[in-house]
């Protein structure tokens, strides 16, 4: 009889989103995981949370918490939501710096710990800080990978369930660009059974649906009042994950090194990719509308500004 893989997976960061990543990548029996922060005893609380969750919900993977890279030695995945959010008062740059700082420190970890591994970037500003991961860890970019367009998608998804009044399951879609209100929403790739929605829906309920997408993650904000999204981020990365360890080479929106596609390169932007074991096998170039492609190299600015950032600040 052969034994399949038990697979090993770091997430990096115990909070909202790092914690949700390691519920459902158990929930779905994806491999053991081992929680890792900063913060003495909430990786371990967590992880022992999550193992007693095990007994009820059925599943058996092990979940440590640490506080120690060493324990991610051989991970075959490192999920990075560490990192702050941005606060009331606090610039772009600061931002920046704070987080590139983490990502900076956590790389040279991962190379030293995890070398072999691929690497899902969550952490905010995620375009800018997955390419400055991508420098500091020195990987080839294929393993090397950030998540947003999976999250935008699905709240595209969800938004044209509620405004159709359909099962969401039966919902595709595609969103681009970078994440944050330069996105770039492909409502000619959003479909319902295979059907677009620019066949089913008014062209101002599409664009009201667009905008709301845009606004998806500080709607959610507001509503919170503290903190921010963590069950769809942390479903989106699980999703991810489940495409790599699996090789299922699904078919999903990912901030990926782009070497010419779109007519764009030597940066990370949200772009349709072939996702399987060796992480990004295959950037999908699709027909764009011009407005689109405009949106897109929109997004790269961005990008590339928030790069430029990070050399003023002299962390690249
Ligand atoms: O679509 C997306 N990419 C995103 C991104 C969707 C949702 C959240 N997004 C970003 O993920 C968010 O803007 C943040 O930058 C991260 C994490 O969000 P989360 O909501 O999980 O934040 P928390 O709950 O504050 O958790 C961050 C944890 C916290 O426990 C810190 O102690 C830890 O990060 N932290 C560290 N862990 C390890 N190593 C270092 N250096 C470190 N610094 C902080």
């Amino acid at each position: 009889m052969s034994v399949g893989k038990r697979f090993k997976i770091a997430c990096i960061g115990a909070g909202n989103v790092g914690a949700t990543v390691a519920q459902f990548c158990v929930e779905m029996e994806l491999g053991d995981v081992v929680l890792t922060d900063v913060v003495e005893g909430l990786p371990q609380g967590k992880a022992l949370d999550l193992t007693q969750a095990g007994a009820i919900r059925g599943y058996g993977s092990v979940v440590t918490g640490t506080n120690d890279y060493a324990d991610i030695a051989d991970c075959d995945v490192c999920v990075v939501t560490a990192g702050l959010p941005r606060r009331p008062g606090m610039t772009r740059l600061d931002l920046l710096e704070k987080n590139g700082k983490i990502i900076a420190e956590i790389s040279q970890q991962i190379v030293q710990y995890a070398p072999n591994s691929v690497v899902v970037i969550v952490t905010n500003p995620l375009d800018v800080m997955t390419f400055m991961a991508f420098r500091k860890l020195g990987f080839p970019p294929e393993r090397v990978v950030g998540m947003a367009g999976c999250l935008d998608s699905a709240r595209l998804r969800a938004f044209v369930a509620i405004g159709l009044g359909v099962n969401v399951k039966t919902v595709d879609a595609m969103v681009l660009g970078s994440h944050g209100d330069d996105m770039v929403p492909l409502p000619q790739y959003t479909t319902v059974s295979g059907i677009p929605i620019t066949q089913l829906l008014r062209e101002q309920h599409i664009e009201a649906i667009v905008e709301r997408t845009r606004k998806g993650g500080g709607e959610i904000v507001a509503l919170l009042k503290t903190g921010s999204a963590y069950y769809a981020p942390g479903a989106s990365a699980a999703r991810m994950i489940q495409s790599i360890v699996r090789d299922e080479k699904q078919l999903l929106p990912c901030s990926a090194y782009v070497t010419g596609q779109y007519d764009l390169r030597d940066l990370y932007v949200g772009v349709p990719v072939r996702l399987g074991k060796d992480g990004v096998e295959e950037i999908l170039e699709l027909p764009l509308t011009n407005a689109q492609l405009a949106g897109l190299h929109k997004s790269a600015e961005e990008v590339r500004a928030g790069i430029a950032g990070l050399r003023e600040l002299r962390l690249l």
